[in-house]
């Protein structure tokens, strides 16, 4: 049996649309077999929730502590490319999705901005993006700052971005702890569960309640 403190997310009230969505996934490379479960864990619930391969951007970086500025970054990043990406310019573009070095989309010179029908990836600004971290307490004060600053750090940029962050960092306080939520624990107690099975459900879902919230429909 799984540790009983490793809890899940409950199913939304209702089950959100996330065919139209283009998401964003940004890693740490710090504790990677953790962080390569969780990465799993999210992009198949994405898939589950209907968004396509080909609208979910995989980015990295070294550590947790470089999570919030990257996550600052490709939400610019996707504004600007949704802008240059206008469809006056969509017939002279050639790749503009190849400029950044992604592991899962498909890059194709037929770029669509908001149009779940048309095949391609979009190119609109992202809907959401899930920041993924590991942080694993060590005998120095390092777990402490980091959680900290990563912590204040994600907030701070969905509030002044308007684009919704979701909290996919891990804080453990030992391997295990950690190994256990990210549904591989080698632990008698089992292998846990996967939270990045609940981020991919959360950004969808703010992704879906934000796209009305920001027309002021409630
Ligand atoms: N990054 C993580 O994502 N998870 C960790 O558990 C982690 N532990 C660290 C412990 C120490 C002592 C140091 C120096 C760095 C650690 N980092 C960790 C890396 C950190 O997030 C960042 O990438 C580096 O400090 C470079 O800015």
């Amino acid at each position: 049996m799984s540790d009983p403190t490793i809890k899940g997310l409950p199913p939304p009230p209702t089950k959100f649309d996330g065919s139209n969505f283009r998401i964003a996934i940004v890693h740490a490379r710090w504790n990677d077999a953790i962080i390569k479960s969780l990465v799993e864990g999210t992009i198949n619930k994405l898939k589950e929730q209907g968004v396509k391969q080909e609208n979910i951007v995989v980015k990295s970086v070294p550590g947790s502590y470089e999570l919030p500025f990257a996550t600052k970054q490709l939400i610019e990043a996707g504004k600007i490319q949704s802008s240059n990406a206008a469809p006056s310019m969509i017939a002279s573009t050639t790749n503009l999705l190849s400029l950044i070095d992604n592991t899962t989309s498909q890059p194709s010179t037929e770029k669509k901005t908001d149009n779940a029908s048309n095949s391609g990836p979009l190119t609109k600004p992202f809907d959401a993006i899930i920041p993924i971290g590991c942080l694993i307490k060590g005998s120095t004060m390092h777990f402490e700052y980091i959680c900290d600053a990563v912590t204040h750090g994600l907030m701070k940029v969905q509030l002044e971005t308007g684009t919704p962050v979701i909290f996919g960092v891990l804080t453990a306080l030992n391997d295990d702890q950690a190994l256990e939520r990210a549904g591989i624990g080698r632990t008698e107690k089992g292998k846990g569960h996967n939270h990045g099975e609940d981020w991919g459900l959360a950004a969808v879902e703010l992704a879906a309640q934000n796209q009305d919230w920001s027309k002021g429909i409630l």
